[in-house]
Formats: C-alpha cells, sequence, structure tokens
C-alpha cells in the first residue's frame, strides 16, 4: 500500500475501496439511539413551543433569554466531557442533534454551530487541561458564548494570507493587531479563539506563521463593528472584530505557536461536517412541508401530488437528501470507529449537504409557487436562510480545489516514483524507446483497469448499481492519472479539471454511503417489507442519479469547452459586461 490516506476517499483516488472501512454501514447502539431520541425530542419541543422563527428573523437577535434555554437542555457543551460539564456526545449524536436545530431554525444552528462547532473547538482540540479548565465548564454550559475569528478583509478562501499580528513581549505577553471579519457570534461571545501571524524561529531564522489565540471579551483593545444587516440567518449575530493593541498573557495561546494554520484546518473539519449535518435537518423539513402542500393544493380538478412533474421534484429531493445523510452519517460513524484523517469526507459532506438543501428548498419553493414569493409565508426565508451553507466555512469553489489537490498528491507521488511525470508522457510517446518506464507504467495502469475493486459486501438487490459503482471507482483513478501526466504540477493552477475531479469523487463518496447503507437496512430484520422497498426504490433513484452526474463530469475530462470558457470569461471580464446589444448589431 502506497497510499497516504486511511480515508475512504483518500483511496478512491488510487483506485481502491477498503470495504472494510464503509461496511457495515455504521449503526447507532441502545444506548446512542436512546440518548439520541431524549435529545432530539427535547429540541423538537423546545422549538415547537418556544421558538417563532419569523419573529426572530424579524427581530434579527437570539436573545439572551433563550440562549439560557438552549444551554438549559445542554446544547452549548454537545461534544464537551462531562467533567467540564457538557453533554458528551459522540460525532453521530452531536450530529443529530445539530440536525435537528437545522430542522427547526438555520440562525439558531448557525449561533450554536459557530459557539461550539468551531468557536472552543480548538480549546477541546489543542488546549492543555488547566487551560480547558479554566474556559470550558463557562462555554459548556452556555455562561459565555464563543466565536471563531479566522476571515479578514482580504483573507476569506486564501486563509493562510491573515494579517493579524501577534507579536511577542519581552514579558511573555503577545500584544495582537488586526481585524476580522464576519464573526458569527461576535459582540455576544466572551471566548474568541483568534488566529494571528507571529514569528517563529525556524532553523534558527526569523519566519512568519500562524498561532492561535484567546482573547477574552473585556480585554483592552477588543471592539466590535456594527451588526451585520444580512440576506438569511438574520437573528445570528455577525460582526466585524477588532484588535488594536489587545495584550494577552501567554497562558492563552492554544497549541503550539506556529502551528495556528493546521489547527484552525482541524477545526473547520468538524465544523464542516457539523453544518452539513444542520442542512440535512433541513432538507428533512423541506421534504416535509414540500409534501404537506402538494398534497393539500388541487389544481385542474385534483391534487397537485398526482402530476409527473411534481413527483419528479419530490422523489428528487428524496433521492438526494437520503444521499447526504447517508453520506454525513457514513462520515460520523467512521470517526467514531477510529478514521483520524476525515478532512476529504467532512469538506465533500459539506459541499453535497449545502448544494443539495438549495436544490432542495428551491423545488420547494417552485411547488408552493406564488405563496412561496410572499412574505406571509416562510418559503423566502428557508431561501434566505438556506444560501449561505455554500459560501461559509470554506466556499464549495476552494473546497473543490482543496478535494482534488489534497487527493491527487497520493498518487502524484507514486508516479514520481515510477518516473518523472514528464518521462511517462514522453515514454507514451515514443514506447519503443522507452520499454523498461512504459511496462512498470503499464503494470499500475492494468491493476486500475482490472475489476478487483468490485463490492463483495453489498446486498444483492444492489448488484446493477455495485457494478456501476465499480466501474465508475475505475474510470476515476484512471482519469487521475491521465490528468497527472496531462497536465503535472500545472494541475495546481488549473481548476477546470479540479473542479472535475471533486465532482466525480463527491459522487463516488456519495454513491458508496447510499450503498452501505441501504444493504444494512435491507439485512435488517426489524424493517418492514414495505420500507425496505421504499428505501430501494429511493436508493435505485439516488444511484442512476449521481452516475449520471459522475459521467458528465468524466466526459468533460476529454472533451470540453475549456479554451472557450476561459475566453468568453476573458473578454466579460475585460469589457465589465456581455458587450452585446440588439441596438448595435
Ligand atoms: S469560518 C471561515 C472559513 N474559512 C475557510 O474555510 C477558509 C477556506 N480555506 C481553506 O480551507 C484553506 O485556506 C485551503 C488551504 C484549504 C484553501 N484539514 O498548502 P495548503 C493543511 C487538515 O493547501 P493553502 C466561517 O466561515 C495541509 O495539509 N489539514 O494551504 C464560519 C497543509 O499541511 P502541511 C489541512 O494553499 C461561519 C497545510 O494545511 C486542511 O493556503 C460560521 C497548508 O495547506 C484540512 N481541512 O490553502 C459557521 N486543509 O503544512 C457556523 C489544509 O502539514 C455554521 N490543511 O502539509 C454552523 C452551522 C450552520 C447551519 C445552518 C443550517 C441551515
Amino acid at each position: 500500500m502506497t497510499g497516504i490516506f486511511e480515508s475512504v476517499v483518500g483511496n478512491f483516488f488510487y483506485g481502491r475501496i477498503d470495504e472494510e472501512a464503509v461496511f457495515p454501514y455504521p449503526k447507532l447502539n441502545e444506548e446512542q439511539k436512546e440518548m439520541a431520541k431524549d435529545m432530539v425530542n427535547a429540541v423538537s419541543k423546545y422549538c415547537t413551543e418556544a421558538i417563532d422563527s419569523e419573529k426572530l428573523d424579524q427581530d434579527g437577535e437570539i436573545t439572551k433569554e433563550m440562549v439560557a434555554q438552549l444551554a438549559e437542555m445542554g446544547l452549548c457543551g454537545l461534544a464537551v466531557k462531562e467533567e467540564f460539564g457538557g453533554m458528551e456526545l459522540d460525532y453521530t449524536l452531536y450530529a443529530r442533534v445539530m440536525g435537528e436545530m437545522g430542522y427547526f431554525d438555520a440562525s439558531i444552528a448557525t449561533m450554536l454551530g459557530a459557539h461550539q462547532s468551531i468557536g472552543y473547538r480548538a480549546l477541546i482540540n489543542v488546549g492543555t487541561k488547566e487551560q480547558k479548565e479554566k474556559w470550558l465548564p463557562r462555554l459548556a454550559t452556555g455562561e459565555a458564548l464563543a466565536a471563531f475569528c479566522l476571515t479578514e478583509p482580504g483573507a476569506g478562501s486564501d486563509a493562510y494570507s491573515i494579517k493579524t499580528k501577534a507579536v511577542k513581549n519581552d514579558d511573555g505577553t503577545y500584544t495582537i493587531n488586526g481585524q476580522k471579519l464576519w464573526i458569527t457570534n461576535a459582540g455576544m461571545a466572551e471566548f474568541y479563539t483568534v488566529f494571528c501571524k507571529t514569528e517563529i524561529l525556524i532553523d534558527g531564522k526569523p519566519k512568519e506563521r500562524i498561532s492561535c489565540f484567546v482573547v477574552e471579551k473585556g480585554t483592552q483593545g477588543l471592539s466590535f463593528g456594527e451588526k451585520e444587516k444580512k440576506l438569511g440567518i438574520r437573528a445570528s449575530e455577525t460582526r466585524a472584530v477588532f484588535l488594536d493593541n489587545v495584550v494577552v498573557p501567554s497562558e492563552n495561546l492554544l497549541g503550539e505557536p506556529g502551528k495556528g494554520f493546521n489547527i484552525a484546518m482541524e477545526v473547520l473539519n468538524t465544523g464542516r461536517l457539523s453544518l452539513a449535518t444542520a442542512c440535512v435537518g433541513g432538507m428533512n423539513r423541506f421534504i416535509k412541508e414540500a409534501a404537506i402542500q402538494v398534497k393539500g393544493r388541487k389544481q385542474f380538478g385534483k391534487s397537485i401530488s398526482e402530476f409527473g412533474m411534481v413527483q419528479r421534484k419530490i422523489a428528487d429531493m428524496a433521492a438526494l437528501c437520503y444521499t447526504a445523510e447517508s453520506a454525513v452519517y457514513l462520515t460520523t460513524g467512521s470517526i467514531l470507529r477510529g478514521l483520524k484523517d476525515y478532512q476529504l469526507e467532512s469538506a465533500i459532506c459539506k459541499i453535497m449537504a449545502s448544494e443539495y438543501v438549495w436544490k432542495i428548498i428551491d423545488e420547494c419553493f417552485q411547488l408552493a409557487a406564488g405563496n412561496a414569493y410572499m412574505q406571509e409565508y416562510p418559503y423566502e426565508r428557508w431561501m434566505r436562510d438556506a444560501r449561505i451553507n455554500k459560501i461559509f466555512e470554506g466556499t464549495n469553489e476552494i473546497l473543490r480545489c482543496f478535494i482534488a489537490l489534497t487527493g491527487i498528491q497520493g498518487p502524484a507521488d507514486d508516479l514520481k516514483e515510477l518516473g518523472k511525470m514528464a518521462d511517462v508522457n514522453a515514454a507514451l510517446q515514443d514506447p519503443i524507446k522507452s520499454l523498461g518506464l512504459i511496462s512498470k507504467f503499464a503494470k499500475s495502469r492494468l491493476s486500475k483497469m482490472v475489476p478487483t475493486r468490485s463490492l463483495t459486501k453489498c446486498h444483492p438487490d444492489l448488484e446493477k448499481y455495485t457494478a456501476y459503482f465499480s466501474t465508475m471507482l475505475g474510470s476515476f483513478s484512471i482519469q487521475v492519472e491521465n490528468t497527472l501526466i496531462k497536465y503535472g504540477k500545472k494541475i495546481i493552477d488549473n481548476e477546470f479539471p479540479q473542479e472535475r475531479i471533486a465532482n466525480m469523487v463527491i459522487e463516488l463518496y456519495g454513491m458508496i454511503s447510499v450503498l452501505s447503507r441501504t444493504t444494512s437496512l435491507l439485512e435488517d430484520d426489524s424493517v418492514s417489507q414495505q420500507k425496505k422497498q421504499y428505501i430501494l426504490d429511493i436508493t435505485k433513484i439516488a444511484c442512476k442519479q449521481s452516475r449520471q452526474r459522475f459521467y458528465s463530469n468524466l466526459k468533460t475530462m476529454v472533451k470540453n469547452n475549456d479554451r472557450l470558457i476561459k475566453k468568453v470569461s476573458e473578454v466579460i471580464v475585460e469589457n465589465e459586461g456581455l458587450g452585446i446589444d440588439i441596438i448595435d448589431f
């Protein structure tokens, strides 16, 4: 095994699938089920009785009383160990509870997510015992809220380019200067995880690297901008954070100095997964509302649920939701089984869930038609709320680059071992001269073509879809290799193939998650025949759709409009507009 990944998705880049890692689909044990039911019922009861999402949206505020009530239910310390006052939920339960919040109210889900999925996650991940004892109990019980401060005016997707600086003073304290932008919970939070550039000695030479600090509210020099007026999630608070000669003691440094970038990325891996779970909750809500709507609405003398185009929308929603949900819980279950490196899986779940929730709310909106457009109904608010998910915690575009470039790293190293990529390319042009190299390459290539990747653990009723998956996986790894040979290092600057590679691997992960989950359900004697058939039907739609999306990307790996796209885009940007008018021509 030459792979650098334990990750399921990482292995896909080599054309490999570790069946042990995806089968059986992770199931909740009895204790987890009970805990999940209790938590979900409590959240559901509270939200139904006490949350008026329309009012929250209009007022643009989550009150202190509401935060206290949410905290009372344990919702501010879901993943924190009991010794620090938390609920100590595992990843799956945590995800399920965040899903329930996403079902009811996106502003509250955002506030709670920003607080614990990212706000104080670095403290959990790399804080010392003393640091945890000092801060965690108040955070876990919701007495204090947390915020995650990475983004800056000039550093969004390019998180490494932050300019906020922390300078070490002679007495060991640090002085921080800079500005953070669009920080959720800023102002109301007491605890700020702030990423700053610091000077570190590397091989005796000073270098700038990112470090991670805690800044507490009330520290002199810490101030906040006006509350941002946003399209959606209006009740969650978003502000700029200003750090003007803020002095913090060395005890406020989280983790090793200079390791802040990796600390931030690890935090975002959890955050992206949690965001995905909240989106899955949203999807379930919108499917329910769409079903109620089409059942009740009559046109041309019958319920609109009987019309084919309506049925197509409803079934599509189900397939998308089932896929995203399966991927999210395969990932959380895999983490519980010991998966350490889930950066690719978490990025995939974030992309998938944020895009599917957007498609689903769009269809749900269309089904409610005229009503949906009126503020009197909640659809426009749901739509406004759902839009941000494709943007925050890493735009889906930068995450696609990240998935493609991180994933191809392993096969790229392998190819380097085989011979320089340029040599392989040259050898392929002139096989006679380079027989040795070609034969090494051909062996590796052949191993990808032989269908050794057939899945053995899928339910027999899924045979056709299992075969789809195996063929797709083989084609994918060959495309990865072809791309590396074609572009070499230049792949880093070429987003056209990056996007397609990411899109294909997203489909592979979605499909394997669905196949694994459905296999478990089909093998479960406690599931009724009727339910099994229903799930099987959704699975078939999901797999067929996934396959279609996969091949539309695969085809354009070779034949595409990339050059035209680049040319046209350049002209439009240069002219600052389309530049074609019926008056002129
Ligand atoms: S918070 C702000 C979110 N911001 C971002 O997500 C920034 C996006 N940018 C990036 O992620 C990075 O800059 C990228 C790196 C990936 C582009 N896990 O050379 P590199 C390691 C582990 O690739 P760059 C917000 O929006 C990498 O291996 N490690 O770096 C909150 C390498 O390590 P080493 C990782 O080219 C909103 C090193 O880093 C990862 O600069 C509130 C450098 O990598 C990773 N993932 O680009 C949200 N990535 O040095 C609340 C990289 O050892 C939401 N590395 O080789 C709550 C829920 C709401 C629900 C609502 C429901 C409706």
